[in-house]
């Protein structure tokens, strides 16, 4: 039977460092109308949404890294757009970066929640695959500190049932890990959705690495995952110069086939959308990857038991 849902992602174009949370959340609104217009039910906005991509500048002092961080959520800032959205009856996505205290101790976590179509936070997920260093690298033209201003996330990969479906969440650099929408799909998961910021160079090599396989990578991670577990996959960007730092775009929607079905078509702030079918996923999920049927977890055991690749010793030919 069809399950029609409409999804929307949000990509939003640079966000400098003197632009204000305020100023940010105006454009979140912005695009949020827009995704009405088109009778979007929900709509993903990028990772850390709500201001620049502060991981690439190198701070010393945690008062400093602190003011890129939110303590609650909704807060002043963020408030209007929790309530356009229930206005509106839209669920959506949005990454930030999360200071909490828990049994007693701080922690700060690159976060994502899922807002339900009124307005009420149903979900959250702490990014787990956090790439980057942790200490200042000097012949870097630009820092990724992520491991330096963020924990692992402590929540896994958890999905809802919510707003029609079964629903996930993942950050950025967990759409390359086959296991982040594989442990999501073992939970039945329709729709995955995740923001990114990725640097449309790769400053070790562009070379070995030039953009247009840096995009190719992007995308291919999100179809196979849409494929290989039938779902879709809705991954949006943060894009364009951020205070000269050039991040890429190419926000895309997959449907469950592996199928590209939207993608943006600038660096700025845009909107994309698809009329889908929660219901795409059952061929998929009954066929191919039939994973009741055809899944031969006796032989995956290496997969958590390990992290690092173990090649049988050279001379054994
Ligand atoms: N924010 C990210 O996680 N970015 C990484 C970059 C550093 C490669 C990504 O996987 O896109």
């Amino acid at each position: 039977m069809p399950r029609p849902i409409t999804l929307a992602g949000a990509q939003l174009g640079p966000i400098h460092k003197a632009d204000s949370r305020e100023s940010v959340v105006k454009r979140l609104c912005d695009l949020l109308r827009r995704a009405h217009a088109k009778g979007a039910h929900l709509c993903v906005f990028p990772e850390l949404a709500l201001t620049t991509f502060f991981p690439r500048w190198y701070m010393e002092g945690q008062q400093e890294v602190d003011t890129w961080f939110e303590e609650e959520m909704p807060n002043a800032a963020t408030r209007p757009l929790f309530e356009l959205a229930a206005s509106l009856k839209i669920g959506f996505y949005l990454g930030y970066a999360e200071k909490c205290v828990e049994n007693g101790e701080t922690h700060r976590y690159n976060t994502a929640i899922l807002v339900d179509r009124d307005g009420k936070i149903v979900g959250k997920y702490r990014k787990v695959h956090l790439p980057g260093h942790s200490e200042f690298v000097p012949s870097y033209p630009w820092q990724h500190l992520e491991k330096r201003y963020f924990e692992v996330g402590n929540l896994g990969f958890p999905v809802w049932r919510t707003m029609g479906g079964v629903m996930g969440m993942c950050i950025c650099n967990d759409r390359r890990w086959p296991e982040t929408y594989r442990v999501m799909g073992l939970k039945g998961a329709e729709v995955i959705m995740l923001g990114y910021n990725t640097p449309t160079a790769n400053r070790e090599s562009n070379t070995i690495e030039p953009p247009h396989l840096r995009m190719m990578h992007n995308q291919m991670s999100m179809q196979m995952g849409a494929y290989q577990n039938g779902c879709w996959v809705v991954g949006v960007a943060k894009a364009g110069a951020e205070d000269g730092f050039d991040m890429m775009g190419g926000s895309v929607i997959c449907a469950p086939s592996g199928e590209i079905v939207a993608m943006a078509r600038t660096v700025g702030d845009e909107l994309i959308s698809v009329d889908a079918d929660l219901d795409e996923c059952t061929f998929n999920k009954t066929t191919i990857f039939n994973f009741a049927a055809h899944r031969r977890p006796e032989a995956y055991g290496i997969i958590t038991a390990q992290a690092g690749a173990t090649p049988p010793p050279e001379g054994e030919e």
